[in-house]
């Protein structure tokens, strides 16, 4: 088989890494003389990496001995909460990495590489993805995470009808997708006008359930105003709220306040990039939404068409600041989803 052919194993098995979280999705798979012998991924936070997994697949660790690695990732060069890959593959006389992307992350990118080429391994990068680690790229190469900003609307741009009721436009399977996108983002985050009227739970409901939820996050001016929020100060998933006040009671363990006298756009996506947060998906309101898309730190929108007219005085998706110049996005793509539209396009 061909190293293409290879190389889409070892991406194939990354994908299965459903709970990596902040850490990056990668696959390994070990071939010798033409034969598959192994297949292993990074299964979880914490947990060992691709490559020993992969290993760990063999009858007898001899059989590495001049085998050849494909592995989506730079193997690592760092002790951290496991012991350097680069160097265990040097033990085990792996004779050829085939790496589809050096890692970004500072810890190990390079580092990885030079510690197979002094143990005399051949090392050839593909310079591929695989489409894996979007967001754990974009962190590492523009030091802030991914924003997700997304909303749903009628057919004439409107996300509520007039008044303070939370009005519900799409169905079903459009809702089961905001799910899955919910899925892909560490943090999701609302404004208070959206904390009060919709009371959300901003949970991952379908599917699997997640061993790191997302992060909730409100954005409020008082704190103090919203303890009889529901859900957000349920046990569902780690909450933080970004207030001006601290709180005068004491919160739920899974609930923090963290103070600033001017939660901007920028403000929020550095603190979360000091966290390590690689990616945000802010949820609402408009007025939150256009502030995000204001400050440039939109880099995707998602929009879901649903064909309902409201008229009058509704809402409009997106209101408040203004724009210093036009943004052209990407081409995007479009999916329908039951009697809804899904429109999907990213910062060019
Ligand atoms: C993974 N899985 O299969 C590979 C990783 O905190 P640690 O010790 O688990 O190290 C995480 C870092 O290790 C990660 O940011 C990346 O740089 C490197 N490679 N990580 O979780 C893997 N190969
Ligand atoms: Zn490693």
């Amino acid at each position: 088989m061909s190293d293409a052919t290879y190389f889409q194993l070892a991406v194939d098995a990354a994908k299965q890494g459903t709970d990596t979280w902040t850490n990056p999705q990668v696959g390994a798979v070990i071939v010798k003389d033409d034969h598959l012998l192994a297949v292993g991924y990074h299964h979880r936070f914490g947990h060992r990496h691709a490559e020993i997994d992969a290993l760990s697949q063999l009858d007898d660790t001899s059989q590495a001995a001049g085998a050849t690695m494909y592995v989506t990732l730079e193997p690592c060069s760092h002790y951290g909460k496991t012991p350097p890959c680069a160097k265990r593959l040097a033990e085990v006389k792996i004779a050829k990495v085939v790496i589809g992307q050096l890692d970004p992350n500072p810890l190990v990118s390079g580092k990885g590489v030079a510690i197979l080429q002094q143990h005399g391994i051949e090392v050839q990068i593909r310079h591929e993805t695989g489409g894996l680690n979007a967001a754990y790229n974009f962190f590492y190469r523009q030091n802030r995470p991914w924003v997700t900003v997304k909303y749903a609307m009628s057919l004439d741009g409107k996300i509520n009808a007039a008044g303070e009721q939370r009005t519900h436009l799409t169905e079903t399977p459009a809702l089961k997708d905001a799910q899955a996108v919910r899925r892909q983002h560490q943090a999701i985050l609302v404004g208070e006008h959206t904390l009060s009227i919709d009371d959300p739970q901003l949970t991952v409901r379908e599917g699997q359930p997640m061993v790191f939820p997302p992060v909730r996050i409100a954005v409020v001016h008082d704190v103090n105003d919203f303890q009889n929020s529901r859900h957000l100060f349920d046990d569902q998933a780690p909450t933080w709220i970004f207030s001006q006040t601290e709180a005068s009671q004491q919160l739920p363990e899974n609930v923090q306040v963290i103070v600033n006298s001017d939660w901007t756009p920028t403000a929020i996506v550095s603190y979360l990039a000091k966290k390590g947060i690689q990616s945000l998906l802010v949820e609402g309101g408009s007025a939150m939404q256009a502030a995000f898309i204001a400050a440039g730190l939109a880099d995707e929108v998602i929009v879901y068409l649903a064909p309902i007219l409201i008229g009058g005085t509704g809402l409009p998706a997106v209101v408040g600041s203004a724009l210093s110049q036009q943004e052209h996005f990407s081409s995007p793509t479009v999916t329908q989803l039951g009697n809804d539209i899904k429109i999907q396009s990213r910062r060019q």
